[in-house]
C-alpha cells in the first residue's frame, strides 16, 4: 500500500462515514453564517478571528485570499465584506496550529504520504524554511541563507537557464509577482508556467484574439444596469459567493438570469444574503430565471442552436435582432459568421447540447428581448478541448447584439485566485508580450529571453524528459493542481532540487527531487515590516481594479519572511554584485511599484494612485469600445465547429469540481453542503437511469477508469451518489481524481488540461 502511495502520491482511499440529504435550494442564509462561525472558532480562535473578520476586504485593510470577486468601489458592509468561504480561507490561513521543525522531525515523508490533503492542511503554519537533504526521508531546519545558496548553486549549475521552472499559484500580490518574473528572466528563461495556465487560460487566449485583451470588460457597476445576465459553467455560491449579491441586485433592478449547468447549482437558485438578518427567514432572492441543464461540454452546441434561432428571427424582421451599427463600425468577419450559422443543422446542436428545444426557444427569446447582456463563465466551459471556442462562441453573441462597451454588458470571465489576473498583468507568463521584453531591457539594461518558455504541462513532459532540473513554486500545490498525477510524481521525482513557497504543508511537499526545501511565507492578514516601515502590497481583482492589501495580524512565525522579501534576498545572492538594487526593493515595496510604473502599461503615478484605498481601474480597450488591439483591428467574429460527442456503450462523461468545503487543493472540511454530501470526498455523481444501466445502488463502491488514446488509468473507491445530472454525464471532486486526467487531453491553442472532460467507464469494486 505504501509503495503505491509513493509511486503516485495519492491520498488514501479509506472511507469516512458518508452522509446524505436533498441538494439544497438556496445558498448563503443563517446555515453559511454558522459555518463561518465555526471554522473561525476552531481554526484562529474568537477573539482574533473578529479582528481578522473585521479587516478582511475593508478599505486599508488586507485583500480576502479566497477568489477574485471584486469589493465595491465605495460603500463595504458594515461589519465585513466577506463570504462564508472567505472566512474559511482567512481561517485557514491564520489557523492557530503551526507545523514546525518538532512536526517534520516525528513525522516521515512515508508516514505523511499516507495522510489525507485534509490532515496534513490541518497540522498548521509552517515556521522555518525546511530541508530535505538527498536520500533522507525527513525534512530537516536550514536557514534562511543556506536555502538561498543552496538554490542559487543549483540553479548555477545547471547546462541552461531554460532547465529550471518557476511556477507561480495566483495568491502572490503584484509586488513579489514582478520581482519574481524580473529574477527569473534575467537568470535567463520565460519557464514562468502559472495557475492561469490550468484556469483561464482559454478565456484569455479567446478574448485577446477576439476583442484584443485577455480580461474581462464589465465592472461590478454593469450588474446594477444589466438586463439579463447568463452565468454558464460556474457555481458561484460556493466558488464566488460575493457574486450572489451582484445577481441580486440585478433581479432587485428587473433583471433576468439564464444558467447554464449540468449541475442545478444551490448558488444559482436563490440567495439569502447573510448580513441582511431579514432575508433569513423565507425563501431569499430567487436567482435562476431560466435554468438549461446543457451535458458536460453541450455548451458550444447550445450558444449556436439560439444564435441559430435568433438569427432566424432577424432573417424574418431585418434589424430587429442585431445591432447593425456596433457590426458594421466595430467588427470584422459577420459575413462569414453568418454564412456559416445558417448551414448549422439545428436539430444536430439541439442534440449535442442536451438540452430540450423548447427549453433552449426560451432562452432565445430572453436574449434578443434584451441588449445589455452580461456573460459570466468560470471552469466549466474553460477546461475542455474546444474551450477558446466556447467562448468565442460567447463573444459572437455579445458582438451580434451590440452587448459590449456599454453600461449593463460585456463579458465576465469570473477569475479564480485573488490575484491570479494581477500576477499575468505583472509578467508572469511563459509567451511575454513584446512591450514587456522592450521596457524590461531599457528600464534594467539587460536582455530578457524572447523565446517562449514552458506552461504546466509542457513544463511537466520537461521535467519527465530530464529536460527541466529544478522546479522552484511560489505557492501553490503543484503536483496536487496538476494532471495525470501519477505521471506529474514521476516527473517531479526526476528532479535535483524542487523548491517549494508556502504557508502550509501540502502534498507536493512530499513528492520531491534529490533534495527539497520548503520556504514559509507570510499570508495576506499579516504584518510585514521592513527596513522603511510597515508595507502593503498591491493586487488586481477580477474586474482589473488594482488597490492595496494590508496585513493587520502578527505574524504565525517570527523565522517567516514575505514573497517580496524572499525573492529579493535569493536574487541577490544569485546576482552578485549585480546593478539592481535588490535589497533596496525588499526594504521598501513603494521601489517595486516604481518600477512597474516603468515597465508596465497603466500603472501611471502607481505609488500616489494607490493611495485610494478603492484603488483605481486599469485601462480595460474592451471596456471602452477600442478593438484596434486584434490581428484585423477590429472586433472579431469567429466560426467553430461542433464536433458530435461519441461515447462507446458503457462510457460516460466525467468532471471534476469543488466541494463547498476547499479551496482548491487545500481541504478545510469534508461536506459538500449545498449538494447534500456530508464527511466523504470520494463520490462519484451519477444520474439515475445511467447508474440502473451499471447496475449500481446508491452508495455502492466502484472504480473510475479513464480512457484516453488507447491509455487507460485507474482511480479506485468511489461511492456512487444519484444525482440531478444529464445523462451520460458525472462529477467526482478534484484533485482525487486528477489522476484520471490524462496529460495529453488539453484544450486546443490555450493547454490547458481537459479537467471537465474525461470519458470513464465505471466497475464496481471487486472487494465489497
Ligand atoms: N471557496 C472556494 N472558492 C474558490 C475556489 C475554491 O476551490 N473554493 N477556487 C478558485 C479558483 S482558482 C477558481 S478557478 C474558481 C473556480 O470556480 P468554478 O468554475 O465555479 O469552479 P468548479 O467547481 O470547477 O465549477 C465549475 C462549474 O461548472 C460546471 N460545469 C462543469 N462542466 C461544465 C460544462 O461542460 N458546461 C457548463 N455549462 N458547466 C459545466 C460545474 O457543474 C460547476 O458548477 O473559484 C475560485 N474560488
Ligand atoms: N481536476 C482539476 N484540476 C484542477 C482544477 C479543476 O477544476 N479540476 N482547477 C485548476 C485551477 S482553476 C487552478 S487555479 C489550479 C490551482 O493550483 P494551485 O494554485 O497550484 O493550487 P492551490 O490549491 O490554490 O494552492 C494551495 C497552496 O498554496 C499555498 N499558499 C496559500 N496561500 C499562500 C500565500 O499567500 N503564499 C504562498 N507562497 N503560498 C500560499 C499553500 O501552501 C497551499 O497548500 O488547479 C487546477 N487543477
Ligand atoms: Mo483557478
Amino acid at each position: 500500500m505504501k509503495d503505491s502511495f509513493k509511486k503516485s502520491g495519492q491520498p488514501p482511499k479509506e472511507f469516512n462515514e458518508i452522509s446524505l440529504t436533498d441538494p439544497k435550494e438556496y445558498a448563503a442564509g443563517m446555515p453559511a453564517i454558522i459555518s463561518s462561525l465555526k471554522f473561525i472558532k476552531n481554526e484562529v480562535g474568537v477573539g482574533r478571528g473578529v479582528k481578522l473578520l473585521k479587516n478582511m476586504n475593508q478599505m486599508g485593510g488586507f485583500d480576502c485570499p479566497g477568489c477574485a470577486w471584486p469589493d465595491p468601489d465605495d460603500k463595504r458592509a458594515l461589519l465585513s465584506e466577506y463570504c462564508e468561504n472567505g472566512a474559511k480561507a482567512i481561517s485557514e490561513e491564520y489557523a492557530k496550529a503551526k507545523a514546525g521543525p518538532d512536526f517534520f522531525s516525528k513525522h516521515t515523508i512515508t508516514e505523511l504520504l499516507g495522510w489525507s490533503d485534509l490532515e496534513l492542511g490541518k497540522s498548521g503554519r509552517l515556521t522555518h524554511p525546511m530541508i530535505l537533504n538527498s536520500g533522507t526521508d525527513k525534512y530537516e531546519k536550514i536557514s534562511w541563507d543556506d536555502a538561498f545558496l543552496l538554490i542559487s548553486d543549483e540553479l548555477k549549475s545547471l547546462k541552461t537557464a531554460d532547465e529550471a521552472v518557476f511556477y507561480t499559484s495566483g495568491r502572490t500580490s503584484n509586488e513579489a509577482a514582478f520581482l519574481y518574473q524580473l529574477m527569473v528572466r534575467k537568470f535567463g528563461t520565460n519557464n514562468l508556467p502559472d495557475c492561469s495556465n490550468m484556469c483561464h487560460e482559454s478565456s484569455g487566449t479567446a478574448l485577446s484574439e477576439t476583442l484584443g485583451i485577455g480580461k474581462g470588460s464589465v465592472t461590478l457597476d454593469d450588474f446594477n444596469h444589466a438586463e439579463l445576465v447568463m452565468v454558464i459553467g460556474q457555481n458561484p455560491g460556493t466558488n464566488h459567493p460575493r457574486m450572489l449579491s451582484a445577481l441580486r441586485n440585478t433581479k432587485n433592478n428587473g433583471g433576468k438570469i439564464i444558467s447554464i449547468n449540468p449541475l442545478p447549482e444551490a448558488g444559482l437558485i436563490a440567495f439569502k444574503d447573510p448580513q441582511k438578518p431579514l432575508e433569513w427567514i423565507g425563501k431569499g432572492t430567487s436567482l435562476t430565471d431560466l435554468y438549461l441543464p446543457v451535458r458536460i461540454n453541450g455548451d458550444l452546441a447550445l450558444i449556436k442552436a439560439i444564435l441559430f434561432l435568433i438569427n432566424e428571427k432577424e432573417q424574418n424582421v431585418p434589424g430587429s435582432q442585431f445591432d447593425w451599427d456596433f457590426i458594421k463600425n466595430q467588427t470584422n468577419g459577420i459575413e462569414l459568421f453568418l454564412d456559416d450559422l445558417k448551414k448549422q443543422n439545428f436539430s444536430f446542436l439541439v442534440k449535442e447540447s442536451g438540452v430540450d428545444e423548447s427549453l433552449i426557444r426560451q432562452a432565445a427569446e430572453l436574449i434578443s428581448a434584451n441588449t445589455k447582456i452580461i456573460i459570466c463563465w468560470a471552469m466549466g466551459l474553460t477546461q475542455h478541448k474546444n474551450a477558446v471556442s466556447n467562448i468565442q462562441e460567447l463573444v459572437n453573441l455579445l458582438l451580434l447584439k451590440g452587448s459590449i462597451a456599454k453600461k449593463g454588458a460585456g463579458t465576465c470571465p469570473v477569475r479564480g485566485h485573488s490575484n491570479v489576473q494581477g500576477d499575468r498583468t505583472m509578467g508572469i507568463w511563459e509567451k511575454p508580450p513584446e512591450f514587456l521584453i522592450k521596457n524590461l531591457k531599457k528600464t534594467f539594461d539587460f536582455d530578457p529571453p524572447t523565446r517562449h518558455g514552458y506552461d504546466v504541462v509542457q513544463a511537466i513532459k520537461a521535467m519527465h524528459e530530464n529536460k527541466a532540473k529544478v522546479f522552484i513554486g511560489m505557492g501553490g500545490n503543484f503536483i496536487s493542481a496538476t494532471p495525470d498525477t501519477v505521471f506529474t510524481a514521476e516527473a517531479l521525482k526526476k528532479c535535483k532540487l524542487t523548491v517549494h513557497v508556502s504557508t502550509k504543508p501540502n502534498r507536493s511537499h512530499l513528492i520531491h527531487g534529490e533534495k527539497a526545501l520548503i520556504l514559509p511565507v507570510l499570508g495576506r492578514s499579516e504584518e510585514d515590516v521592513q527596513k522603511s516601515g510597515h508595507q502593503f502590497v498591491t493586487v488586481e481583482n477580477s474586474m482589473g481594479v488594482v488597490h492595496s492589501s494590508k496585513g493587520n495580524m502578527p505574524p504565525s512565525s517570527k523565522h517567516i519572511i514575505s514573497e517580496p522579501e524572499l525573492i529579493c534576498r535569493l536574487a541577490n545572492v544569485l546576482f552578485k554584485n549585480d546593478p539592481i538594487d535588490w535589497l533596496g526593493f525588499k526594504d521598501d515595496y513603494s521601489l517595486i511599484r516604481d518600477k512597474i510604473e516603468a515597465v508596465i502599461p497603466g500603472f501611471t503615478s502607481y505609488n500616489k494612485k494607490v493611495e485610494n484605498p478603492a484603488g483605481f481601474y486599469l485601462p480595460n480597450n474592451a471596456r471602452s469600445g477600442d478593438f484596434t488591439k486584434t490581428a484585423t483591428g477590429k472586433a472579431n467574429f469567429t466560426s467553430h465547429i461542433v464536433e458530435p460527442l461519441e461515447l462507446s456503450e458503457k462510457q460516460l462523461i466525467m468532471m471534476t469540481v469543488r466541494t463547498h468545503d476547499q479551496y482548491n487543493t487545500t481541504i478545510y472540511g469534508l461536506n459538500d453542503r449545498y449538494r447534500g454530501v456530508y464527511n466523504e470526498r470520494r463520490v462519484i455523481f451519477m444520474n439515475e437511469e445511467d447508474m440502473k444501466d451499471y447496475g449500481f445502488i446508491n452508495l455502492e463502491v466502484v472504480n473510475i477508469k479513464s480512457h484516453f488514446n488507447g491509455e487507460e488509468r485507474i482511480a479506485e473507491k468511489f461511492k456512487v451518489v444519484q444525482y440531478p445530472i444529464p445523462r451520460k454525464c458525472c462529477a467526482t471532486y478534484f484533485p482525487e481524481t486528477n489522476v484520471l486526467v490524462p496529460i495529453g487531453s488539453v484544450a486546443d491553442k490555450s493547454n490547458t488540461p481537459t479537467s471537465k472532460f474525461i470519458k470513464v467507464t465505471l466497475e464496481k469494486h471487486p472487494n465489497q
